[in-house]
Parts: C-alpha cells; sequence; structure tokens
C-alpha cells in the first residue's frame, strides 16, 4: 500500500504560486476589464463576483475566457502542427485519440494534430494545493451537426507500475437538434477519481498532482464535429474522493 508523495505534492504547488505571479490573463479573448484579473490571487472572491457574475444565453458565464475548440475532421491532417497555437486540436470524427497535458502558466495548443493518435496542450495547474477548489473552471459544449457524440476521460501514468489509470468519471458531449449550452465539466476535466493507492476506497486527483504522471484526456470520438471548451477565471468546488457523481459548487454563474 501506498501513498501520494505529499512531498512531490508541495514542490508543485510552489512551483505552481511562483509561476502565478508571473501569470498574464486568460488569454487573446480576455475583455480589458479582466486585464487586472488574472489567475494570480486565487484566494480572491473578487475574481469570481466581479468579472464572472451573469449567466449568458448559452450557459457560459460571463467573462474572459480561453476557447479550445476540439474539431472532429473525416480526413487525417498531414500537416505537422507542432507548436501550433490556434486555439483548436483536429481529432479524428470516428477515433479514440490522446490529447496530452502538461503544466504550464498559461493555456496553449502545443500538438493541434489528432489525427495522428496524439495532440498536446498546456493548462495551469488548476488545483495546486489539492483542495478540491480550482483556480479556474471548465465549461464545454458540443456543436456541429446534430447526431454525434464524444467520450472524454482524463487518465495518467501510475508512476509505480507504468500502468493507466483512468477516471471513473467521463465527460459525455452529445450534439442533439435546438439549441446547445455550455456545462460545467471542471470535474470530468480537471481531475481523475480512481483508487490509485490500491485501498479499495476511491481518490480524487488533481491534474499535475506528482502521485500521477503523463496526464491526457481520452478522447473518444464518434462523430462529433465540435467540441468547443472554454476556461474562465471562477473556481469550482467538485465533488469529494468518495462520491465523484455528485455535485459541484461553483461561483462562476452566481
Ligand atoms: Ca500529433
Ligand atoms: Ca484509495
Amino acid at each position: 500500500m501506498r501513498r501520494l508523495s505529499r512531498t512531490i505534492v508541495v514542490g508543485a504547488a510552489v512551483i505552481a504560486l511562483t509561476a502565478c505571479s508571473e501569470r498574464t490573463p486568460l488569454g487573446p479573448n480576455a475583455t480589458a476589464s479582466d486585464a487586472t484579473n488574472t489567475l494570480a490571487h486565487p484566494a480572491s472572491t473578487n475574481i469570481i463576483g466581479h468579472s464572472v457574475s451573469v449567466r449568458t444565453g448559452n450557459g457560459a458565464p460571463s467573462g474572459g475566457h480561453y476557447t479550445l475548440n476540439i474539431i472532429g475532421v473525416d480526413r487525417n491532417k498531414t500537416a505537422p502542427m507542432t507548436g501550433d497555437n490556434g486555439h483548436r486540436i483536429f481529432v479524428p470524427l470516428w477515433g479514440n485519440p490522446k490529447i496530452m497535458l502538461s503544466e504550464g502558466p498559461d493555456f496553449a495548443v502545443l500538438d493541434a494534430n489528432g489525427t495522428d493518435g496524439e495532440a498536446a496542450f498546456e493548462l495551469p495547474n488548476p488545483d495546486p494545493n489539492g483542495t478540491g477548489t480550482t483556480v479556474y473552471s471548465v465549461f464545454a459544449r458540443a456543436l456541429g451537426t446534430p447526431g454525434g457524440k464524444s467520450l472524454t476521460t482524463t487518465c495518467a501514468i501510475d508512476p509505480f507500475d507504468g500502468s493507466e489509470v483512468c477516471s471513473m468519471i467521463t465527460l459525455t458531449l452529445e450534439r442533439g437538434k435546438g439549441k446547445s449550452t455550455f456545462d460545467n465539466v471542471s470535474k470530468y476535466l480537471l481531475y481523475i477519481y480512481a483508487d490509485i493507492n490500491g485501498d479499495g476506497v476511491l481518490d480524487r486527483v488533481g491534474l499535475f498532482d506528482g502521485g500521477l504522471q503523463g496526464y491526457f484526456w481520452d478522447y473518444d470520438n464518434l462523430g462529433l464535429k465540435l467540441a468547443q471548451l472554454r476556461f474562465y477565471d471562477c473556481s469550482t468546488t467538485v465533488p469529494v474522493a468518495t462520491d465523484p457523481n455528485g455535485p459541484q459548487t461553483s461561483g462562476c454563474l452566481k
């Protein structure tokens, strides 16, 4: 029986906090009013209360955000697209690529071509202290021709035996008829719910926690043309480890 390495976790938190002090706003889509509203002070309620306070018509918060479009294509891309930071990742319309995740101060597409089986995306540590309350939140919706859906599961590698560990909760994005609205999907995309220490009790592991490595989104596309993710500068408190299907609470949509 083993435990998460707290030493590594604490070390990562210090690095993340250092990075925070130099962090720029959420991205090119951020509005001028968000210029002072960086993630540098995650404990401040002002971040949530003032910039992200109104639900817009599509179910998303208002305010600055970074958008990532995951685009399903029926022909493989041949261009390398490494370092192509265009806010979009191409994936097979039918297929099961990995979107490799790496920690960084900003949101950035590092490899836009997932049609070769693997894409890469950089994002900040969502929960540097492992409290279950994030420093930013992810909203998602399905767009494109009705009928398609995708299944996204957050996974990582167990450093002790190299096995793949996936969250027991999977985000389903399904394009129905009519208007497509955003939902807060933070617990699906920013955490892994799994028993990683083998004691028979579920654990909750935030992205980039030192207890696992090689984090990625397993993206199983079943004909979805466009999955749109938006990252907002507001916090979400996700369910406890033993109740992954429980509700999230969030200050994003006050
Ligand atoms: Ca690739
Ligand atoms: Ca456990």
